[in-house]
């Protein structure tokens, strides 16, 4: 059996990922997690004792993460401050997590030999105009616009230089924007559902034409497994479902899904520096490691994501008023 160790395991795509693992292999899963405002313990409810434990504490607490690495076959690391709008009011926890958390790790997993993936965004690469031909491949430059997608991009390069220079056993992926249960309600398509719910307008910054490629958190975490499995040492995989939307057409699905008129919607403060547009290639990923997207179809996979947020309000409500005030203050 493996032992993975899961860091970031409470948050979002973590928690889908350690759902999945446990359902799709025999692995033993140890999730190291801050608990800060994104991370839930009921993301991880239910889980089975034999084959799963949880670790509260810091990526960045060097004597802490020693100590799991060396008990582990694989490191996944999820970890990361994540929401580009904080990363705009307040960047320096992005600094901390980001950048020396995963130093912190890498250092942990090169000193043990521990086998290790890293989480990244497909952000690292900046935005696209609308009508550019060319996707995202694993040879574009860097180029990120924001305080986050900037420490994702540090983060990449340091696990790269520590492949080469240690011989790190490190692979890397970059996906695109996920969507599913267990979502941070400060994130789009969660905001908008919960909105609906509470009879606030969805907010859509600015006209709305900016373009995300949309992918299920259940086949960004079966990718991550394939390349755990069958990744080539010291590569990059790209992420991504063919699944560009603007933000618009976004807001007008849930609007129907949930029986209100399409055009029930607020425009709101643009956000600054607001990258126009995320498009993955993917085919290294499906070519070289045989990888196929399961959820093909957005607007069932944003059904049942609405059905989710519907069905699980005792794990979202605690956070809806704070995340509102904090997008009020900011005319948001
Ligand atoms: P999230 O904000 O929902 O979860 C982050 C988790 O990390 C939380 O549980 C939090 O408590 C934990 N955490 C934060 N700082 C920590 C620290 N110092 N030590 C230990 N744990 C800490 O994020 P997410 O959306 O699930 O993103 C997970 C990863 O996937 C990130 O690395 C992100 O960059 C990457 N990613 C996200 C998306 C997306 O669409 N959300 C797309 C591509 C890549
Ligand atoms: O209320 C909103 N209205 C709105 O129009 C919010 C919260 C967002 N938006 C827009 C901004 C983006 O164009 O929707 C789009 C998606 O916004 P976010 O959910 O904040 O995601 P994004 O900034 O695209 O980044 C996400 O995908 C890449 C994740 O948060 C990152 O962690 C990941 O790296």
């Amino acid at each position: 059996m493996q032992k993975l160790l899961v860091t970031g395991g409470a948050g979002f795509i973590g928690s889908n990922f350690v759902h999945y693992a446990l359902d799709n292999t025999d692995a033993h899963v140890t999730v190291l997690d801050k608990f800060t405002y994104a991370g839930n313990r009921r993301s991880l409810a239910g889980l089975p004792e034999d084959r799963f434990a949880l670790v509260e504490g810091d990526i960045c607490d060097a004597a802490l993460v020693d100590g799991l690495v060396a008990n582990a076959d694989v490191v996944v690391h999820y970890a990361a401050e994540s929401h580009n709008d904080n990363s705009l009011h307040d960047p320096r926890p992005f600094l901390d997590t980001n950048i020396i958390g995963t130093y912190t790790l890498i250092e942990a997993a090169r000193k043990h030999g521990t086998r290790f993936h890293h989480i990244s965004t497909d952000e690292v690469y900046g935005d696209l105009e609308l009508d550019d031909p060319e996707r995202f491949t694993e040879s574009t430059p860097y180029n990120p616009s924001s305080p986050y997608s900037s420490t994702k991009a540090g983060s990449d390069l340091l696990v790269r230089a520590w492949v080469r220079s240690f011989g790190l056993q490190a692979t890397i992926s970059n996906c695109s924007n996920n969507y599913g249960p267990y979502q941070h309600v400060e994130k789009f398509i969660p905001r908008q559902i919960t909105n609906v719910i509470d009879g606030i307008r969805p907010k859509l910054y600015g006209a709305g034409e900016n373009v995300r490629d949309w992918i299920h958190a259940n086949d960004h975490s079966s990718a991550v497994l394939t390349i755990i499995e069958k990744g080539e040492i010291g590569q990059t995989y790209l992420i991504g479902a063919d699944g560009e939307r603007n933000n618009k057409e976004v807001v007008e699905l849930i609007l129907k899904e949930m029986g209100q008129p399409s055009d029930a919607y607020d425009q709101v403060i643009d956000r600054p520096g607001h990258d126009l547009r995320y498009a993955i290639d993917s085919s290294r990923l499906r070519r070289e490691l045989g990888w196929t997207p399961r959820f093909s179809d957005f607007e069932q996979g944003l059904a049942d994501t609405v059905k989710w947020y519907r069905d699980n309000e005792d794990w979202w409500r605690p956070q809806k008023s704070e995340t509102e005030a904090k997008y009020k203050v900011q005319g948001q």
